[in-house]
This record gives C-alpha cells, sequence and structure tokens, in this order.
C-alpha cells in the first residue's frame, strides 16, 4: 500500500485502533509532517465512527521522541544486515549445542497477524521449537482452554449485535466501560433504548459496576461457586432447555451433581462468595427468567487459579438454557489486545499448532505437509510463566521478544528481568527504545514498524479480521516484524519457504492453510480470502469468519442448532471444581492484591503515555484501599502507601474509597521502571497459574500494607527534560510542551537536580518560605513559562493541575506573582483534574455546570461537552451528580 505523500489533498486512510479488541476502525489524514488527524470510521461495524479516550489521543502519540530507529548490538548502532546476521547465528548455534529446547520467541497479541504467523511458522515448522507463547497466556488463554473444553474448538459463539439485542448483560470479571469503552456504549445504548439490565460481578467498585442495576461485590475468586449455583438455581426452577441439552450436549448430569456440591444452597453461594442472600437470589431470578442474555467475562475470569472452570462454569449456564449462538444470548469472552484473537488463529499459544489445530499427530503431519516443513516441534512448548522460568534456570539460552514487555508485565517481574540477564542469545523487536524489557539486557534491538506504519490484519472481539493500514513511512530505519523474521529464517538456510515479498503474500498462505483438509472439522477457515490479490487486500474491507470458499457469508454464530466441534458433534458440560481455597491469608500478607487497568492508559504506557490529554486522568500511581484496611494500617486518603507482597514492594498514592472490598486492595499495571520510581506492579504478583491454561492469576496476590511518609512533596515541568531526583519517589507524566515530574522525598530537591539545562539569559523567580517547608521557583525566557519547581509539606495539586498545561505560555507579572506565592494564578484557575480526556472539560468546569442547575448527564454536555464523545467519563460525572444531590439533601 502506498502512502500518499504528493497527493496535494489525499483521502483519509482507513485503519484500526492499535488498542482493545473492539477493534474499532479510525480514519488518519496524515498532516505530511509526522502527525495525522484521527477520527473514527463511521462506516466501520465494531464503532460506527464513535473512538473512546485512547482512541480520541491516538495522534499525540505519533511523535519519533523515544523511538528505536536502528538495529543495534551491544548498544552500538549497527546495519540489518549485520544484526540479521547475528539473530540467525545465535539461534544457529544455540540449536547446535542444546537443541530446540534451549531457543523460544515470545510474542504479543499487538503483532499483527501476518507477523505472528511468520514467527509461529519459523518456530515450530523449521527450527523444531513449540517454545512459542505470547503475552495473550496473561490475558486469554484461560478462555481459549474453556472454549476448547465445552465447544471443542476456540470459538467465541456471538457477535457484537448480540450485545446490542440482549436484555440482560451479566458482566464477570469485565470493567468494559474502561476496557472496552465503545463496545459498552454501544450496550449502554440498549440498555436505554430498550430497558436492559445490568449486572456486574467484580469485588470492587469499577466504572462498570458503578452503571449496574446490580452489583454483586463478591469476593475475588469465588465465580465458580457463583455460576455453579446459579446452574442449581437453573435446575430448581425448572429453567433448563431440555430439548437442547439432550439434542446437542453431553455431561450435564455430572455437572449439575457437581455443580450441587459447590453451591448446594442460595445460602450456601452467599456465605462463599460474601454477599447479601437477596443480591444473589435477585441475579439467579434475572438470568432465569431472561432469555436473552449475555455474561461478558474478562480479565476477574481469565487471571485467576480457576480461571479456566470460572469460564466452563459460566458456558455451562448457557449450555443448560440454550441460549448460545442465537440472537442476543450466548457467553461472550472480551479480548483484550487489538490481535488477540488473530494470534489464536495463527497458534501464537505453545499448546496449539497453526489455525487452531492443536499437536495430534494428524495436525502435525497436515500442517508439515503444508508448510513443506523439514522440522516439525512434536509437543506443546513451554507456556509464559514457565518459559521465564526455564531463562532463569539456563534451559532457554536463546530467545527472542517480539511486541512486548515482560519485564514488566509477568508476575514476578522482578525476577524475569533478572533471568532476562542470564540469556546467551537475547533478541528484542522494539518500537521503543526503552523499556523494562530492553533494559534487562537485551543484546540485539531490532526496530520495528509501529501503528500507522505497519500493515496487515487484526481480528477483534467478534471474530472480525480488519485491515491496519500504513498512513506514514517508515522512519529511520524501521521494518515490519514478519520481514524481520523472513529476513532470519532465509539466513538459517529457508528462503524458499518464507519467500513472500509483501504481507498480502502472507495473510494469503494463512488463509489457505485454514482451509487446508478442512471438510468443516475446524471452525477457524477464511479460504475465501486465499485468493485475494494485493488490490484486494488492500481493500478488504472487515470481514467475519468462518469465510468458507463457495460459501455465502452468512455463518455469523455458533452453536444454536449444536455443530460443535468435538468428535461427536456435542457440545460439553464440564464438572468444574469447587474454588480452589486462595492462597490462606498469612498474618503476614492478610490482604489480596488486585491488579488492572485505568481509562486512560495502555498497559506499559509506551504510546499512551505520551499524550497530555491521557495523563491527566490520574497521573500518578495509586492503591485503592477500603476505609478499614486503611485505619487499621494507618494509610490515610491522599498520602502514600508501600504495599508489599512476597516478591516486592511498590510505594503508591493511596486512595481511601468504599469502591474497595475490605481486605482487597487495587492497583493498576500501567507504571513501569521507565515511568516511576517503585509504581511496577508486576514486580509484586505471585506467579500462580491455572493448571490448566497456564495463565497466571494477577488478581489476589497476598500482600500487606503500610504507611509511608514523605516530608516533602511537589512536581517539576519543563520545556526540557527532567531528570529524576535521586533517592526520591517519583513518576513521570506527559503534559502539554514538555515533560511533568511528580516527586515526593525526604531529602532537599534543589531545581538543578531536576532542571538540567537553565539558560544564564533565562529570568529565574524565586519563593521560599523555609518555616513552612514551602519553596517555588519559575524560569521564564521572554516572559514565557521554561519550567517551575514546586515542593511543600503537602501535595501541590491544585499548582499541578494549573500550571501542568501552561508551558510555553506567556504569563503576566500578577498572575506569575500569584502563582508562586499562592501556588495557583488566581481564583478559579485550578480546575481540578480533567474528568472528560476527549475534550478536555475539568472537575471544576462540571462543578459549574451543576451549580448552574445541570442535573443530568446530556445537560452537562450540552453546557461543557463533557461526556459527549466516548462516555467513558459518564459514570464519574453521574457519580458528581449524585453527591450534589446528597449534599442537597443533607442541607436541605
Ligand atoms: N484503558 C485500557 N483498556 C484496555 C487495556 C488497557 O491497558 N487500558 N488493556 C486491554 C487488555 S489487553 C485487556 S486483557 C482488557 C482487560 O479488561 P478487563 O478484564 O475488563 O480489565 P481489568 O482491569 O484487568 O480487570 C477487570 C476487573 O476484574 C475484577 N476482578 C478481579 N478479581 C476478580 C474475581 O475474582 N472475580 C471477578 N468477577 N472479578 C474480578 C477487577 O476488580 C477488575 O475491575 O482490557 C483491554 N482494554
Ligand atoms: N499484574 C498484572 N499483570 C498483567 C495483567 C494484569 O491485569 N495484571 N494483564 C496482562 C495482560 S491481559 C496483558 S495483555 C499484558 C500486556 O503486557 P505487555 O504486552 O508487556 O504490555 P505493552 O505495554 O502493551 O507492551 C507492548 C510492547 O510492544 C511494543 N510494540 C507495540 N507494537 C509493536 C509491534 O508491532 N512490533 C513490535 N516489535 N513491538 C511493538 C511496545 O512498544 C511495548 O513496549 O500484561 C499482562 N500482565
Ligand atoms: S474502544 Fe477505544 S481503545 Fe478500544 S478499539 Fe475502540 S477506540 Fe480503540
Ligand atoms: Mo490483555
Amino acid at each position: 500500500m502506498n502512502v500518499h505523500a504528493a497527493d496535494p489533498n489525499p483521502a483519509p486512510i482507513a485503519t484500526t485502533c492499535p488498542y482493545c479488541g473492539v477493534g474499532c476502525g479510525v480514519l488518519a489524514q496524515p498532516d505530511r509532517m509526522g502527525g495525522a488527524t484521527i477520527v473514527g470510521d463511521p462506516d466501520h461495524p465494531s464503532n460506527f465512527g464513535r473512538l473512546c479516550s485512547k482512541g480520541s489521543a491516538l495522534g499525540e502519540t505519533l511523535s519519533l521522541e523515544g523511538r528505536l530507529l536502528h538495529p543495534e548490538i551491544d548498544g552500538e548502532r549497527v546495519s540489518w544486515e549485520a544484526a540479521l546476521d547475528a539473530v540467525a547465528k545465535g539461534f544457529r548455534q544455540t540449536l547446535e549445542t542444546h537443541g530446540p529446547k534451549a531457543i523460544a520467541i515470545y510474542l504479543s497479541g499487538q503483532l499483527l497477524t501476518e507477523d505472528y504467523y511468520a514467527a509461529n511458522k519459523l518456530f515450530k515448522g523449521f527450527l523444531g521449537s513449540a517454545n512459542v507463547d505470547t503475552n495473550s497466556r496473561l490475558c486469554m488463554s484461560s478462555s481459549v482452554a474453556g472454549h476448547v473444553r465445552a465447544f471443542g474448538s476456540d470459538t467465541v459463539p456471538g457477535t457484537y449485535r448480540d450485545l446490542e439485542s440482549a436484555d440482560l448483560l451479566v458482566f464477570a470479571g469485565s470493567n468494559a466501560a474502561w476496557c472496552h469503552p465503545v463496545l459498552y456504549q454501544r450496550m449502554l445504548a440498549a440498555k436505554t433504548e430498550r430497558g436492559a439490565k445490568i449486572v456486574v460481578i467484580d469485588p470492587r467498585v469499577s466504572a462498570t459496576a458503578e452503571e449496574a442495576d446490580l452489583h454483586l461485590k463478591i469476593a475475588g475468586g469465588t465465580d465458580v461457586a457463583l455460576f455453579s449455583g446459579l446452574l442449581v438455581h437453573l435446575a430448581d426452577a425448572g429453567r433448563i432447555d431440555a430439548a437442547y441439552v439432550q439434542a446437542h450436549t453431553m455431561g450435564f448430569d455430572d455437572a449439575l451433581a457437581r455443580a450441587r456440591e459447590v453451591a448446594p444452597s442460595v445460602a450456601a453461594t452467599a456465605r462463599v462468595c460474601g454477599v447479601a442472600e437477596a443480591d444473589i437470589v435477585a441475579f439467579f431470578s434475572l438470568f432465569a427468567e431472561t432469555e436473552r442474555t449475555v455474561t461478558l467475562y474478562s480479565q476477574g475470569v481469565n487471571q485467576s487459579a480457576d480461571g479456566v472452570d470460572k469460564v466452563n462454569a459460566i458456558i455451562n449456564c448457557h449450555l443448560a438454557t440454550g441460549r448460545i449462538g442465537k440472537a442476543g444470548m450466548g457467553p461472550f469472552s472480551l479480548t483484550g489486545q487489538p490481535n488477540a484473537m488473530g494470534g489464536r488463529e495463527v497458534g501464537g499459544l505453545a499448546n496449539q499448532l497453526a489455525a487452531h489445530m492443536g499437536f495430534d499427530a494428524n495436525s502435525i503431519d497436515k500442517v508439515g505437509r503444508f508448510w513443506n516443513a523439514p522440522r516439525m516441534a512434536e509437543a506443546p512448548g513451554l507456556k509464559a510463566v514457565d518459559m521465564f522460568e526455564a531463562v532463569a534456570r539456563g534451559e532457554i539460552r536463546a530467545l527472542w521478544v517480539m511486541g512486548t514487555n515482560p519485564a514488566a508485565s509477568l508476575p514476578r517481574a522482578g525476577a524475569v528481568a533478572e533471568a532476562l540477564g542470564r540469556l546467551d542469545h537475547f533478541v528484542v523487536s522494539e518500537n521503543v527504545a526503552s523499556n523494562d524489557t530492553l533494559a534487562a539486557g537485551a543484546k540485539i534491538r531490532l526496530p520495528a514498524a509501529a501503528w500507522g506504519e505497519k500493515d496487515g490484519t487484526v481480528t477483534n472481539s467478534e471474530r472480525r479480521i480488519s485491515r491496519q493500514r500504513p498512513f506514514l513511512a517508515l522512519p529511520g530505519e524501521a521494518r515490519p516484524d514478519w520481514w524481520a523474521i523472513a529476513q532470519v529464517a532465509k539466513r538459517l538456510g529457508h528462503g524458499e519457504a518464507f519467500g513472500w515479498r509483501t504481507v498480502g503474500e502472507v495473510f494469503r498462505e494463512h488463509a489457505a492453510l485454514s482451509a487446508f483438509e478442512n471438510d468443516g472439522a475446524r471452525d477457524f477457515d477464511i479460504g475465501a480470502l486465499a485468493a485475494l490479490d494485493t488490490r484486494d487486500y488492500d481493500r478488504l474491507q472487515p470481514v467475519q469468519w468462518p469465510a468458507r470458499k463457495g460459501r455465502a457469508r452468512t455463518e455469523t454464530r455458533f452453536f444454536a442448532k449444536g455443530g460443535f466441534f468435538t468428535a461427536d458433534g456435542r457440545g460439553r458440560f464440564v464438572a468444574v471444581a469447587a474454588p480452589q481455597a486462595p492462597a490462606r491469608p498469612s498474618s503476614d500478607f492478610p490482604l489480596r492484591l488486585n491488579t488492572g487497568r485505568i481509562r486512560d492508559q495502555w498497559h506499559t504506557m509506551t504510546r499512551t503515555g505520551k499524550s497530555p490529554r491521557l495523563s491527566s486522568h490520574l497521573p500518578e500511581p495509586f492503591l485503592e484501599i477500603s476505609a478499614v484496611d486503611a485505619e487499621k494500617a494507618g494509610v490515610v486518603d491522599g498520602g502514600f502507601a508501600t504495599v508489599a507482597t512476597a516478591h516486592g514492594e511498590a510505594t503508591l498514592r493511596a486512595r481511601v474509597t468504599p469502591d474497595a472490598r475490605e481486605g482487597a486492595l487495587f492497583a493498576a499495571i500501567h507504571w513501569t521502571q521507565e515511568t516511576s520510581s517503585s509504581g511496577l506492579i508486576g514486580a509484586l504478583v505471585h506467579a500462580r497459574v491455572d493448571p490448566i491454561s497456564g495463565q497466571p492469576d494477577a488478581k489476589s496476590t497476598p500482600a500487606t500494607v503500610r504507611p509511608a511518609k514523605f516530608k516533602r512533596q511537589g512536581f517539576a515541568l519543563s520545556r526540557g527534560a527532567l531528570d529524576k531526583p535521586e533517592g526520591a519517589w517519583w513518576a513521570t507524566a506527559a503534559i502539554p510542551n514538555g515533560s511533568g515530574l511528580l516527586f515526593a522525598t525526604d531529602g532537599e530537591i534543589l531545581f538543578d537536580d531536576v532542571i538540567p539545562d537553565l539558560d544564564p539569559s533565562d529570568e529565574v523567580v524565586e519563593f521560599a518560605d523555609l518555616r513552612r517547608g514551602r519553596q517555588r521557583a519559575a524560569v521564564f525566557r521572554d516572559g514565557v513559562l521554561q519550567a517551575c519547581l514546586f515542593v511543600g509539606p503537602e501535595r501541590q495539586e491544585s499548582a499541578w493541575t494549573y500550571l501542568r498545561g501552561r508551558l510555553g505560555e506567556p504569563l503576566n507579572e500578577s498572575e506569575t506573582r500569584g502563582l508562586l506565592l499562592a501556588g495557583r494564578a488566581s481564583a478559579g484557575a485550578s480546575l481540578g483534574p480533567l474528568v472528560c480526556a476527549c475534550h478536555g472539560v475539568a472537575k471544576g468546569v462540571i462543578e459549574g455546570a451543576i451549580t448552574a442547575g445541570a442535573c443530568e448527564p446530556a445537560a452537562i454536555g450540552a453546557a461543557t461537552k463533557a461526556g459527549t464523545n466516548c462516555g467513558s467519563c459518564l459514570p464519574e460525572i453521574r457519580r458528581m451528580l449524585a453527591a450534589t444531590r446528597v449534599a442537597e439533601a443533607i442541607s436541605a
């Protein structure tokens, strides 16, 4: 695909958002200066033009700052030739000396299907190693295993339309309001229009829970008991679809018998789950009585020591009621990453071979013949956690990491980083020049094409394949990942099998494999796309699979009339085990650390961390804690807390909140050693995994908490770079026109410690009130704010909020004085944190609208624009409205 550089008025390029599995279509209009204007694609069936805050801010993340632009060996820039030779040599030597078990590749759901396909083919077909795993192990593998157990295949039965036509939406362990915002807004619209009900099952009051008709604030890890109780209730209430169960399934009686052991009564279920019986009854009756029910699940289900059982406990209830594959009904696994689904299609997991085939002799033979492969892997390889443990033991000696940051995102991240340092041969393909994994000792660094440059396909949560198209030229020497793989394959003697000239050729081969000797026994079949020519591929419109050759493309759902991908065509009920008792709280670690996401950041922030808008909502790493636990530990709201587990510690800003369940802590996963002094949460997480899927339980590490106190807190802003103050607590935050740093310390923070390059001609205005421990300084160049430093005994919140947007702006003298003396420019200037990231509306502006009489979100939207784009701030706006109502009621 050409980038239309010469066209004076090029049409916008239609591509797909690089973040979540909703897979929204975006239109990118390059500005020919390396940037682009981004809007939602009104014709894309995922989003019909909408984007969430992260999608809307994509244009702010395109700069080349911090990008890896040239291949490097041992920190020295080298040519691609030299780098590729070295990559190939390292793998060849390791293979020769230690065999295929000593090599591995660790991939990512953020790679394109074509990249993924090439990597999987090289390792599993040509190097004889199934040590190919992916961050999807941490993300979707429990869903995959649960699907395979129930359906005989990794199939998501339903579609997005079902979510809109359901009358009951059950969110189990999913904070879709923040993590799948556009899809969530589609569901909310249906709720408003058709009166659909929402039930949320989550140990904390997430943004999604706030909107729910019923929130079951269950104890973490008790979902199996809950859904077992539901199955019992459905049976006892005569709500089983006996005809469906009889005709299309196996194993109902055993599953029910087991469910009765796990959850014999409503009272027992309520006790295990730690919620009121009345709420359990309400949920069970809603489910029993609502035919059109969808159960959506994500990481609160998948990332558990019994994640696969959780998935099957949910699916059991849908099979039992025959509510699957029909309009408005079904279990629905929400995929996390933009191409989580595509990775599963190519066989990116160590226990899959390719194209939804496993390691049975028949499949090995089939794939081997299709690839004409000399050295097929014969058995599953190591799953992520085991893979990195094998690295630590020196059993894996050569590793290639592509498109993921395991030194931050794997459990026991500190141990992972250490293990990486022991590799003989450590290759990383990256977009960025610096992250925790590169810092762990990557010897060879390969610059990969990033979003906006890369070209290929991704598959979203509803099995819909969309194109990611380039709209920017490849910067520096960045190259697509599939190309780097093919080049290495060539150097290892497999030039013919990896001789693709274009990405479209890779896609065609992948599509052909999906249809190869597939007589309908495999769900994944996109044979209809195997003959696309380059033009067709470039123009490919979003298409849902299956897309079998010669078949009209109408099959958008699975299993309404059976037809499971098991040997006998029947779906399977699974007799689930009783929930594993969570590692018992010990006196050392009496609490549980739950981890997850916030609305405006993506994973380790390598992209969203560049956007000032996205950094304004929650700028610091934080810990949510209940009032009871906070009081016991002596932690105060707005102060600092150190959370510790058997594996590590982090010091975070404390948020004492009724949203947290007693005994449960919550921290976001986004901060790393790149962006904070002690906010890397992965280092605290235990490596307990589901025994079937190998997916880590990232939601309940035994933990303890203690207060952390600092004498001084503050921030620095600069139009240039900022140094990190040694020995201090700090976190970086993107701000407009410069860099921002929040810090806390017991020592002194001097201007020169953090703001390195002052110009002698700069005017420095200082203010110090040493008795009160206050110290402020601002630097002006021709009246324009260049840098500033604010330090005081307490949090400098309002000054931060006001000043983070003022760098590069002229400030008049009274403003300057006001800001240095009072920490803010003038009354009203500090409007509090940003609530609506899309339109940049601060809390104070919304409060103003409420005071002026706006009493519902629509009125606030009309007055301020807040909440009128992606809508993911609406829960917060509703909460503000409710707070005002309560305040009014009290004062009235
Ligand atoms: N803004 C944003 N969106 C994202 C991402 C991002 O980084 N940022 N990442 C994407 C990716 S890769 C993924 S995988 C998805 C994840 O999307 P989600 O799974 O929705 O997100 P999480 O915050 O990881 O976890 C969801 C909820 O599970 C709850 N939970 C914890 N333990 C339990 C339990 O035992 N039972 C139940 N029922 N609930 C529990 C948590 O309290 C949390 O609110 O988000 C995707 N979308
Ligand atoms: N405690 C805890 N840990 C978790 C989770 C949790 O909820 N709690 N969630 C888990 C889940 S669900 C996920 S998905 C993972 C995510 O964890 P990671 O995958 O480690 O996180 P990212 O920050 O997305 O890392 C992606 C990296 O790939 C680079 N990159 C992006 N696109 C490309 C590309 O096309 N090519 C190449 N070569 N590089 C690219 C980016 O610059 C970035 O450095 O975290 C997991 N870890
Ligand atoms: S919901 Fe947001 S993050 Fe997800 S694909 Fe759409 S725009 Fe991107
Ligand atoms: Mo994920």
